[in-house]
């Protein structure tokens, strides 16, 4: 994929004249935008086509990575820099008067995800296609993307995500490879003495036409594809869909992302998407797999299909449906086939996001699939009957209650079941799924998650990459691990200058961001303390911001208690339905308005939250991080990735012993990051023996006592409802999550934080010693080990590494 400044110019402007009739200096940004797409997208296409064709060519295994949240972002510089093409085009672009900045703030977010989980999703996408590993995305092009949020008053407001208003520029409609996906009617089976004849009768059909996006490998002439769903009525049905409600019954299966994170609702659309986009992706695999006349019975050695979390869990019966009902296999075999080709990542342990859907809306969605999963389970009491207690059988059959728990449907119909840190798999295998572990152990393995390097350090933050690469060279671009070669460097003292130029480099540009999304002046001096992630009780916005509380209370007792100015930066959504973390985005609001609009604390404090936080606003937000809050209450956050990424800015990390932070922790050392809290042994003895008493320590500690009563007193303004909500939830309802317990530690930690920012080269050298080590949180890395242990898939062997080295 090469590009001359001279060739893109040629092509920019033919191509802006062709689609537009139109100069450069008449084109309006998303007019230059739309042209720059076509340049870029004619650029890999070629390679795209030859890629898919050496898989077929060389007969290479494939992974089909089934996910129902995707969270690319934006994907113009991140297809550039993958390209090779970045400079190239950004200085094109300024011979004729242009700014890729500029015109790349013109995309929309493809934001079809809502936090974590998709976000991995992506650059998992990103990290396959630039190992060279044949790996495909499966998920739902939804119409509306996460919501797009809005403060009035302080209060989240949910406004639609029209992402797709100018059309996505960079999927391909492949209305040629449309599939039927059937659902809801009955199902009659006749015995024909060879096999069972399925039949429906009074189903919908619907047809699933596949939008293909281009992931471009780096610098490694490689594009993999991401195929998402859309549901639409197929011409020969026209006529059962005469009205308009009829009709949008069909296209309202993939209208909209259901809003929640590490939560489910257990809405019947949610099901009928799961179905929806599971069958679309599983029928046209099987086609495209026959298409080569290779038989079914050795399919798991050519296709791998991973199981994001549960959501795509019926993946195993619509494998088994097609094989039995279409394909006529034995059960026995289909079985075998269908275990060895599924794999399932579990992301969390929170109770409330393990998915159970009772089995009368399963029998209205896909009866078939309920009678398939209802003879596995059936097959799974047989076989360990005798062989394990009537309880243990009980407890991990499929079906129980009148509910199907699609965690465990997924562990008995796959071949792996993985967590995504090492914290969490040891409580999946310990505690939560401990029962599977024992009769499975051979199933379970730790993929810690990773990171899409070159996004969140090369595209966020190109200021940082250059110091580096003037330091240690460009190899760690292309393998993040040599990032640790930073660590010799760590008493040199004009890197460390460098380093700490490059973060205010940042700072003064989110300062500008601030300033104008918010009307509120941050100084740059000040430290940046963020924390950016979904709004979740778990999570613990709220011990940032008693924490914030203390420090306003403090200040108005002694103007000169505290030496270091902070900044404190929050980005969140919470979901619509979840009122309690509404409640907290309105008492940190009305925090942010007192504390800014005191004159008395004027350059001492600032409280700014960010709205409409995503991928975007993130790589805006984490070069400038000084501190990065990964404070959930131990054992609940599975891993995080957003600590990672903030590591790899150079942010120093105040965290408590959960997810990835202890690994986190293991590579940097204890000197180079701030540990407080209830560790995961603690957390799970308080839960087990009911001794904590949150209001003893609001009884027995004046400070807390004083920042409680603020939230209902009227010291904080305006909260008159959300303030006694909160305090009721940490007094009444004897605090979940342990805030008050950890408090102490939590403020005795920022304390240290403070003084160790006074000394400027002794920072400077912490962060250089968290950019060295985060290179061992690449995705590139985390996929290669999926890859090895669990797909068995290889890098297609036409794959040049570095194919592009003269520029990045
Ligand atoms: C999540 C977890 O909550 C995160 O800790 C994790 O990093 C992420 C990716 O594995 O998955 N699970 C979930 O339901 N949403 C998430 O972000």
């Amino acid at each position: 994929m090469k590009m001359t400044k001279e060739n893109f110019i040629h092509e920019f402007k033919k191509r802006l004249g062709e689609r537009y009739a139109l100069d450069v200096k008449d084109a309006a940004p998303i007019e230059l935008y739309q042209t720059l797409v076509a340049v870029v997208k004619s650029g890999y296409s070629d390679i795209w086509r030859k890629t898919w064709k050496s898989y077929v060519k060389n007969d290479q295994k494939q992974v089909y990575y089934f996910s129902i949240e995707f969270l690319p972002g934006r994907l113009l510089k991140s297809n550039l820099l993958n390209m090779g093409w970045y400079d190239v085009v950004e200085a094109g672009l300024k011979d004729m008067g242009l700014d890729l900045d500029q015109i790349s703030e013109t995309e929309v977010d493809m934001a079809l995800g809502n936090g974590g989980l998709g976000r991995l999703a992506s650059c998992f996408m990103d990290s396959l296609a630039s190992e060279g590993l044949p790996g495909n995305g499966n998920g739902i092009r939804y119409k509306y993307g996460l919501f797009k949020q809005k403060f009035v008053d302080g209060y989240q407001i949910e406004l639609p995500n029209e992402w797709l208003t100018d059309g996505n520029n960079w999927s391909v409609a492949r209305t040629s490879k449309a599939v039927d996906v059937l659902m809801g009617g009955q199902v009659h089976l006749h015995d024909n003495g060879k096999y069972y004849e399925v039949t429906y009768e009074g189903a919908d059909l619907i047809k699933a036409v596949p939008y293909d996006t281009g992931i471009v490998g780096y610098h490694n002439d490689h594009v993999n594809t991401m195929r998402l769903w859309d549901a639409q009525i197929p011409a020969s049905e026209e006529i059962n869909y005469p009205t308009i409600e009829d009709r949008r019954r069909v296209e309202d299966l993939t209208s909209v992302l259901y809003p929640d994170d590490s939560n489910y609702e257990g809405r019947i659309l949610r099901l009928k998407q799961e179905y929806f986009f599971t069958s679309a992706g599983i029928q046209s695999i099987i086609r495209h797999y026959k298409k080569y006349d290779r038989p079914l019975t050795e399919i798991s050695d050519h296709i791998a299909i991973h199981i994001n979390d549960t959501h795509p869990a019926m993946c195993v019966a619509e494998f088994m449906r097609i094989l039995l009902d279409e394909e006529h296999l034995d059960w026995d075999v289909a079985w075998k086939q269908t275990v060895q080709t599924m794999s399932y990542t579990n992301h969390t342990i929170m109770a409330e996001a393990l998915e159970k859907w009772p089995v009368d809306m399963l029998a209205t969605v896909q009866p078939r699939i309920l009678q398939i999963i209802e003879e596995i389970d059936r097959r799974y009491v047989e076989e360990l009957t005798g062989k394990k207690d009537e309880d243990f059988i009980e407890r991990t059959r499929i079906i129980k209650d009148g509910m199907v728990k699609m965690a465990h449907l997924a562990i008995i119909g796959s071949h792996s079941t993985n967590g995504v840190a090492k914290l969490h798999t040891e409580l999946l295998e310990n505690d939560v799924l401990h029962d599977f572990y024992e009769l499975y152990p051979e199933r379970f393995n730790n993929k810690t998650n990773g990171i899409a390097i070159r996004r969140w350090l090369q595209v966020a933050n190109p200021t940082l990459s250059k110091t580096i690469d003037q330091t240690i060279g460009t190899k760690w671009r292309f393998d993040s691990k040599e990032l640790h070669q930073l660590a010799k460097y760590d008493d040199d003292q004009a890197l460390l200058e460098k380093i700490g130029a490059a973060k205010r480099f940042n700072k003064v540009r989110l300062a500008k961001v601030i300033k104008e999304q918010t009307g509120i002046e941050v100084s740059p001096d000040a430290l940046f303390d963020v924390q950016i992630k979904r709004l979740h009780a778990y999570k613990r916005q709220l011990l940032n911001l008693l924490h914030i509380v203390k420090l306003y209370l403090d200040l108005k007792e002694d103007p000169n208690s505290q030496q270091v100015p902070r900044v404190f930066i929050f980005g969140a959504k919470a979901a619509p339905s979840y009122h309690y973390a509404k409640s907290i985005i309105k008492c940190i609001n009305e925090v942010a308005n007192l504390v800014n609009n005191d004159p008395t604390i004027e350059g001492k404090l600032k409280v700014v939250f960010l709205e409409n936080y995503g991928v975007s606003l993130a790589e805006k937000i984490i070069p400038a991080a000084d501190v990065s809050e990964q404070i959930s209450t131990a054992t609940k956050e599975a891993s995080g990735t957003s600590n990672m990424k903030l590591m790899l800015n150079g942010a120093l990390t105040v965290a408590t012993l959960d997810g990835a932070n202890i690994e986190i922790k293991d590579y940097v050392g204890d000197d180079n990051i701030f540990i407080f809290g209830l560790t995961k042994d603690e957390v799970l003895a308080y839960e087990t023996n009911h001794q904590y008493r949150a209001a003893d320590y609001y009884e027995n500690d004046p400070v807390l006592h004083r920042i409680l009563d603020a939230f209902v007193d009227g010291t904080i303004p305006n909260i008159e409802v959300e303030g006694h909500e909160i305090y009721d939830s940490l007094l009444r309802a004897n605090d979940e999550y342990f805030v008050l317990r950890d408090f102490a530690g939590y403020v005795a930690t920022q304390e240290r934080v403070s003084q160790t920012y006074l000394d400027q080269a002794k920072w400077n050298k912490m962060c250089l010693l968290n950019i060295a080590n985060a290179g061992y949180f690449s995705a590139d890395d985390t996929v290669e080990k999926y890859a090895t242990d669990i797909w068995q898939i290889k890098p297609n062997v036409e794959v040049q590494k570095g194919a592009i080295d003269d520029v990045y």
